[in-house]
């Protein structure tokens, strides 16, 4: 029976130096020591020794016993600080790295385009007026000469909030809210945003799309004036060797007003796709403000006057880099962006 304790001893010290896994170990620790291992027959075997023999054999086997316990013990510890020693290897973060860098972007054309009106106006002692993309229909409408049931309303058929609000139809109720504000002063401003419209998309319209209109108010302000203004935003957006020709025209909140054409930038005039032969492109359309429109806004239109326009920045920029459709703006598209 000595002789058997030694060899379980033996066995059982040489699988734990073997075993290299806390769950290899846990196995080890089931075999050996377990209910139904070895250990537990041994000594069930006891009973059947001699008087002499019993405190020899009972005393080895518990000294193997604990051999075994205290040698397991000591085995996991090592095996633990193995394994952690490796998770922390493989999770080990290496600071110093490069980190990723996001590619450096650039404005969206349009804003390209108002950039550079903005600065261009503000050189000519502009300031920039924003306002409420959410109008109500006194400031969209009825500030500007669209009383109830006019008909140059249908052509800006809107989106309807309440019978009261709606989706701004162009920038011009900035405007009127500008010229309040400013209690019959002279005011210089233009006001770029998105506007809205109820339209069909398609390669030249969208439901929604950006407005730059320009307004001043002063006294002995002329037609002469506008024309002025327009030829040096037209020359510098378009070069020097641009010609602008205004033709008359039609707005509810202008008059006169006045259709405004560049010679075209593609042919000097010659004719060509661009201008469909005719040599002129129109741009942008303006006028007088309307008496009315300034009686509303709290001036005295036998005193001062004034002149206003508007442009659709989609066009200028449809026109400048000869894209052939609306919708290339706001699918953003890199391929289309990047070209910018
Ligand atoms: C166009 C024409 C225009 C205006 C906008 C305006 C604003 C006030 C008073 C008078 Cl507050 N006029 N704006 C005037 C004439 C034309 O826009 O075809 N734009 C794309």
């Amino acid at each position: 029976m000595k002789e058997q304790l030694e060899q379980l001893q033996m066995e059982a010290l040489e699988e734990i130096k073997q075993a290299s896994t806390q769950k290899s170990l846990n196995d080890v620790r089931i075999k050996y020591l377990g209910k139904k291992g070895p250990m537990t027959e041994v000594l069930r075997g006891m009973g059947k020794l001699s008087a002499e023999e019993r405190p020899v054999i009972g005393e080895l086997a518990n000294t193997v016993r604990t051999s075994i316990q205290t040698t397991l013990d000591a085995r996991i510890e090592e095996v633990k600080a193995i394994e952690l020693e490796e998770k922390l290897k493989a999770e080990t973060l290496d600071v110093t790295l490069p980190g990723r860098t996001s590619a450096p972007g650039h404005s969206h054309l349009l804003q390209q385009i108002i950039d550079e009106m903005e600065d261009l106006f503000v050189g000519l002692g502009y300031t920039i007026a924003e306002g409420p993309e959410v109008e109500t229909d006194l400031y969209n409408f009825e500030m500007l000469n669209l009383p109830k049931d006019h008909p140059a309303r249908d052509m800006q058929d809107s989106f309807y909030i309440t019978e009261e609000t709606l989706l701004r139809t162009h920038t011009s109720p900035v405007q009127a809210r500008t010229m309040l504000e400013a209690n019959g002063k002279p005011i210089r401003i233009i006001c770029p945003g998105k506007v809205y419209r109820r339209d069909e998309d398609d390669a030249t319209h969208s439901h929604q799309f950006m407005q730059i209109e320009g307004l001043v108010v002063d006294e002995s302000i002329s037609m002469a004036d506008l024309k002025g203004t327009l030829e040096v935003f037209v020359k510098q957006l378009f070069g020097e060797a641009r010609e602008i020709r205004l033709r008359p025209s039609f707005f509810p909140f202008t008059e006169p007003s006045v259709e405004v054409d560049i010679s075209c930038f593609k042919c000097g005039g010659k004719g060509c796709n661009v201008c469909k032969g005719t040599g002129w492109i129109e741009i942008l359309g303006g006028g007088m403000v309307h008496p009315h429109v300034l009686e509303m806004a709290g001036y005295d239109s036998s005193k001062v006057s004034g002149f206003a326009f508007g442009i659709g920045v989609e066009r200028m920029a449809m026109l400048k880099h000869g894209v052939d459709d609306i919708r290339h703006f706001y699918t953003n598209d890199l391929r289309f962006i990047e070209q910018f």
